[in-house]
């Protein structure tokens, strides 16, 4: 036993310095972030968040500490029910900078956001395209009696009557308000929960049916062309900027071996067997708000990739998200798998609201919806991941690797369960 104890000193003396050792790179790492946050940016921020307490981002009047520039002439130039008292970071949503307005006990809250114009080159544009699509579903809303300032978003003007505003450095950022007494899931927690978020995507499909799709402006080009998806990722491992392709080898490959279903929508699409109809496009779990008391779907939100394309997108990116066992970014790759049962609810769902519309070929075809949204999405991420991470914000260094893996897990699983996949849908022809 002694002598036991004795031989295995020299390891555990070895462990405890490396383990200290760590300890210490990282906190160096982080003084050294805190101190050039404005050179460093979100990515700063994140890595500071993944290695230090939360609570040392926020300073002595509970702001987040990597406020950016003009957070606080953004809030004063919106015409609030009253001027903002504080402002809290939002970490859901992987694209635009998004703060929770306090303007004060008894005043409304509200949703400010910082559009990342790297990604959506033209935000005038963009706010019209959300302007047009939400005034068209208040419309529909009233209309069955519904309160249309608490079912769509409502965007909340400058004080001088602009739809955004510009700071200095040319940032451009909005305002919505801000709903009480809604839930939004990252994952669901019945059946039932899902179900709804069906029946909510589905209603919302069939309000945007009448929109003149011609007027929306193409906020990402080729957004779900999972075509062009697939090129733009074999260039990625092509150019392997950072040298991470080796590592990702096993990835690479699996993902290429699925280049021939790529088309799947696309053929379909132009042969006219689908529909071009006004679409989301981000039908994440958490882009539905539910009613916290009734458990309905409430309002649809973040528009910004409202676009023509077809119905399986919508299903198809809720299934990716939603009917998964696990968050997007679970690094426990043996719980990530597709949940049937949830897969049956946003069918009946989504299905249940949207039957009459679509072609017997769009029901049957939203399996591969599914497996192409999610594949799309495993690309995107590994693409990001081979390209230095200059798409998705991350928390951490490694975020988008293990956000791809887990998407390439579900396609894996995905390939098992297709056929059941197809006798569900056929169920709800
Ligand atoms: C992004 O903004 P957010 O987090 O809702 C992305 C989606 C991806 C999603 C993956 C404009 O959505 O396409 O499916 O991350 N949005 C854009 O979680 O690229
Ligand atoms: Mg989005």
């Amino acid at each position: 036993m002694i002598i036991d104890m004795i031989i295995s000193l020299p390891a555990i003396v070895v462990k405890l310095s490396v383990s200290k050792c760590h300890i210490r790179i990282q906190q160096i790492t982080v003084r050294f972030l805190m101190k050039n946050l404005d050179t460093m940016g979100y990515m700063g921020y994140n890595i500071i968040n993944h290695y230090a307490p939360k609570k040392r981002l926020w300073n002595s009047k509970g702001i987040d500490f990597m406020e950016p520039k003009y957070l606080r002439e953004a809030g004063e130039a919106f015409a609030f029910q009253a001027e903002p008292i504080d402002y809290k970071r939002c970490d859901a949503g992987h694209i635009n900078d998004t703060f929770f307005v306090n303007c004060g006990e008894g005043n409304d809250g509200y949703i400010l956001q910082r559009v990342n114009t790297n990604i959506f080159k033209d935000p005038i544009r963009l706010m019209s395209n959300i302007k047009g699509v939400c005034t068209h579903v208040a419309k529909k809303i009233e209309a069955c009696g519904g309160d249309p300032d608490r079912e769509v978003r409502k965007i909340i003007e400058t004080k001088d009557g602009n739809d955004y505003y510009v700071d200095p450095d040319g940032g451009y950022w909005r305002a919505y308000l801000m709903l009480d007494d809604v839930i939004s899931y990252n994952t669901p927690d019945s059946a039932e929960i899902f179900y709804k978020s069906g029946v909510a995507f589905g209603k919302f499909f069939n309000q945007l049916a009448d929109y003149p799709a011609d007027t929306l402006y193409e906020t990402i080009p080729n957004f779900h062309n999972s075509v062009s998806r697939m090129n733009d990722f074999k260039a990625a491992v092509k150019e392997d900027k950072m040298g991470r392709a080796a590592e990702m080898k096993k990835e690479i490959e699996f993902a290429l071996t699925k280049e021939d279903k790529c088309s799947y929508i696309l053929d379909r699409l132009a042969d006219g067997r689908f529909r071009l109809c006004v679409t989301h496009n981000d039908t994440k779990l958490n882009n539905v708000l539910m009613n916290a008391k009734t458990g309905e779907g409430q309002c649809i939100i973040d528009l910004d990739t409202v676009m023509p394309g077809s119905v399986l997108y919508d299903f198809g990116d809720s299934i990716r998200f939603g009917a998964s066992s696990a968050p997007e970014d679970e690094t426990d790759l043996s719980k990530v798998y597709v949940d049937l049962d949830m897969f049956e609810a946003y069918v009946k769902g989504f299905v249940g609201e949207l039957h009459d519309s679509m072609t017997k070929d769009e029901i049957l075809g939203l399996p591969m919806g599914a497996y192409l949204m999610t594949l799309e999405t495993g690309i995107r991420f590994l693409g990001d991941y081979l390209n230095g991470d200059v798409y998705f914000h991350i928390h951490y260094p490694e975020q988008n690797r293990d956000r791809a893996r887990n998407q390439l897990k579900l396609i894996a699983d995905m390939d098992e369960k297709m056929d059941q996949m197809n006798e569900i849908v056929k169920k709800y022809l």
